[in-house]
């Protein structure tokens, strides 16, 4: 393989590469001694000999060792699964840089511990009829914005498995601004993705959910009364937020809609959906013990021999909706399912059964779908899909009336790959990866003509290489853009096993990253995650977030970006009180509160309006009231309001939770509630 194409190359790393090419050199040469090391004359051979590493794995550790000091070239945002958080790690390195707070609570960043800005985003998106607020979440696919099919570095999106919901985080301060609990979602799954410019944020229904006013309905009435969702959420160009009105919804059949993907270039303006159970089946094998054993739903959604693409003409629904060939339903524009399938918003294809991801290749041209319970990636062609749809030519139609395409009018090419293929990513030469679950393997295949390989290289696996174990997602850099870069991806396995320390019966997973310049492909490092459960994750150029803020500008609320009116400049504090209301203005900076004694009576309501007034970076301040459980985390610049009812009395201390100065720990109050 070639030099691929990424962000400039630091001096360090293009050294490091250098270093790594010389070690490979000298290493495999029975540990020659190099002219650098530790001290300016140290011997990598003997100490890897030492080790007792071989020259692949000492080399393999030059290739990704970062220097501290020095910046990673890519980050990966990661899902954190059912921590409701995102992982941020750094590519080579893969050390993790940072979690984000997005569904559940988390104490350091003070998100859901009593600030209002915390408080707000987590109380917003939640719908009401649930328990309040909702204290986690199941994040797993995050999509970055992209401006003409490439990440931009602006926004992130991720859903949420478990409640259909979808935050976004900016990518300028990394933390989460909004969160949506979406009309008509139960529970979302890999239907996660941006349009090429970002135009909606698409996410999809997982469990169909029923459409009666009262949300029962018997199982027995799952084809008349349940449907799935496809929902285009746009998108505010400058705020990143999701405008629910100028959102819509597309109603689906009761199948169970799984991952999804844009088109983009040759098939922009299209988006694909998978399925499964299209036999609709409800499960049932111990109904109240005169359930049929046969009944499961993994045996009974698994009979058909097809399970439909789903093929949403997007632009064609944006000119429905603009017609009013809508419905409202739970306060959301829904193009129904009649409509969408006589206007040609929605055509199915036929794909092996039970198939997983769909991933449209960085041309456009090709939509690959992998085959789960088949050893094939189906890649259907763009070109193909238009041509049939245009000329009607339909094998039928499903049992809603969904026109189905013939599958040999629209299918370009199948590749046999191994075991349990899943999901796909790309580099900048027209290959394609996929992962392998049940082989624990990556197989590398070329795409088409289309993509740049020629007619006799073309739909052939290249190789494959092991992976430590059981892979689901994987990722390469930009591998979901126009413009992929090549250069590394990153496995996430499933399984870890034997690779680290015993630490008990719950075991970390494994992010491997590979070198993607290597032939054969290489495994570069392992990386324990022990933050569950991630499954999609992005790859980003750092030099594309070159929005990232150090300190926020004096007084910003970070949920608008904008200055807060809770903001406090020095000089300006002070109490404020209107019979049972007291506000208190106070800022914070090494190492005092000020004001540091605030004195109230039980049944006072409490307003805290806090500015970190410090502008040096990394000079956070903590500000918690244990006996309220409080708390906040105020970086510099930030101000955070805080509401208290104060029906407990007590004299409650207050401190500083960030080890801000050597005078931390006198960094502390009082909190004085007398009894009424
Ligand atoms: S899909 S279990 Cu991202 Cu393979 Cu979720
Ligand atoms: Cu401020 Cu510790």
């Amino acid at each position: 393989m070639s030099a691929k194409g990424g962000p400039t190359i630091t001096r360090r790393t293009a050294l490091g590469a250098a270093a790594g090419a010389a070690a490979g050199v000298a290493l495999g040469a029975a540990g020659a001694r190099l002219g650098f090391g530790a001290a300016g004359g140290g011997d990598l051979g003997s100490v890897a000999a030492a080790r007792g590493l071989t020259p692949e794995e000492a080399e393999a550790a030059l290739r990704s060792y970062v220097p501290g000091g020095d910046l990673d070239e890519y980050l990966i945002f990661a899902s954190g699964g059912h921590s409701g958080q995102v992982l941020v790690i750094g590519v080579p390195s893969m050390r993790l840089l940072k979690v984000i707070g997005v569904f559940t609570p988390e104490p350091w960043q003070g998100y859901g511990f009593g600030t209002d800005q915390g408080n707000r985003v987590l109380a917003e998106g939640s719908d009401p009829a649930k328990s309040l607020p909702l204290r986690w979440g199941d994040t797993h696919h995050p999509a970055l914005s992209e401006t003409e099919g490439d990440y931009d570095g602006r926004f992130l999106y991720i859903n949420d498995r478990a409640n259909g919901r979808i935050a976004m985080i900016d990518l300028r301060d990394f933390k989460t601004k909004q969160i949506l609990d979406i009309p008509n979602l139960q529970t979302s799954h890999g239907g996660c993705f941006v349009t090429p410019n970002t135009e909606y944020v698409h996410i999809s229904s997982m469990t169909p959910c029923p459409i009666t006013e009262s949300g029962y309905a018997p199982l027995s009435r799952y084809k008349e009364d349940f449907r799935g969702f496809s929902t285009w959420l746009a998108i505010d160009p400058d705020t990143g937020r999701f405008v629910l009105d100028k959102s819509f919804q597309i109603e689906l059949p009761p199948y169970t809609q799984d991952l999804a993907d844009a088109g983009k270039l040759a098939s922009y303006g299209f988006g694909f959906i998978n399925s499964y159970n299209t036999e609709m089946a409800t499960g049932g094998n111990f109904h109240e013990g005169h359930g049929d054993p046969a009944a499961s739903l993994e045996s009974t959604a698994t009979k058909n021999d097809y399970d439909l693409l789903h093929i949403i003409d997007w632009k064609k629904a944006e000119e429905t909706v603009a017609a009013g060939g809508v419905k409202v339903l739970h306060g959301m524009k829904v193009i129904p399912l009649e409509v969408a399938a006589d206007e040609g918003v929605l055509h199915f294809a036929p794909e092996p059964r039970n198939p997983h991801g769909v991933d449209v290749n960085p041309t456009g041209d090709y939509i690959c779908v992998g085959g789960k319970l088949d050893p094939n990636a189906s890649v259907y062609s763009i070109d193909k899909i238009k041509a049939a749809i245009d000329a009607q030519d339909y094998d039928g139609t499903d049992p809603f009336g969904v026109p189905i395409l013939r599958l040999d009018s629209v299918l370009e090419a199948q590749v046999e790959l191994g075991a349990g293929p899943l999901h796909t990513q790309f580099d900048d030469e027209g290959h394609a990866y996929t992962s392998l679950f049940v082989d624990s393997a990556i197989a590398e295949w070329t795409l088409g003509p289309k993509a740049g390989i020629s007619e006799d290289q073309a739909f052939r696996l290249v190789e494959k290489i092991p992976v430590h174990y059981n892979i689901g997602h994987l990722v390469t850099a930009h591998g979901d853009t126009v413009a992929p870069h090549g250069r590394y991806m990153v496995a996430l396995n499933k399984w870890s096993i034997d690779r680290f320390a015993p630490v008990g019966t719950l075991h970390p997973q494994n992010f491997q990253l590979i070198d993607l310049d290597a032939e054969p492909l290489r495994v570069l490092a392992d990386m324990p995650i022990g933050i569950g459960e991630p499954h999609y994750v992005q790859m980003v150029a750092l030099d594309r977030l070159d929005r990232t803020l150090r300190v926020y500008e004096p007084g910003t609320d970070p949920v608008t970006m904008r200055r807060s009116p809770h903001a406090v400049a020095a000089g300006e504090e002070r109490v404020e009180r209107r019979g049972r209301e007291v506000d208190v203005y106070m800022t914070a900076m090494r190492s005092h509160f000020t004001p540091d004694v605030i004195e109230t009576r039980q049944g006072d309501l409490l307003r805290l309006h806090i500015t970190n007034i410090e502008q040096t970076p990394d000079a956070t301040h903590g500000f918690a009231i244990p006996a309220y459980d409080v708390e906040a985390s105020i970086d510099p610049g930030e101000a955070v309001a805080i509401e208290l009812e104060l029906s407990r009395p007590g004299s409650f201390a207050m401190y500083c939770t960030e080890f801000c100065s050597a005078l931390h720990l006198e960094m502390q109050g009082w909190l004085l509630v007398a009894p009424a």
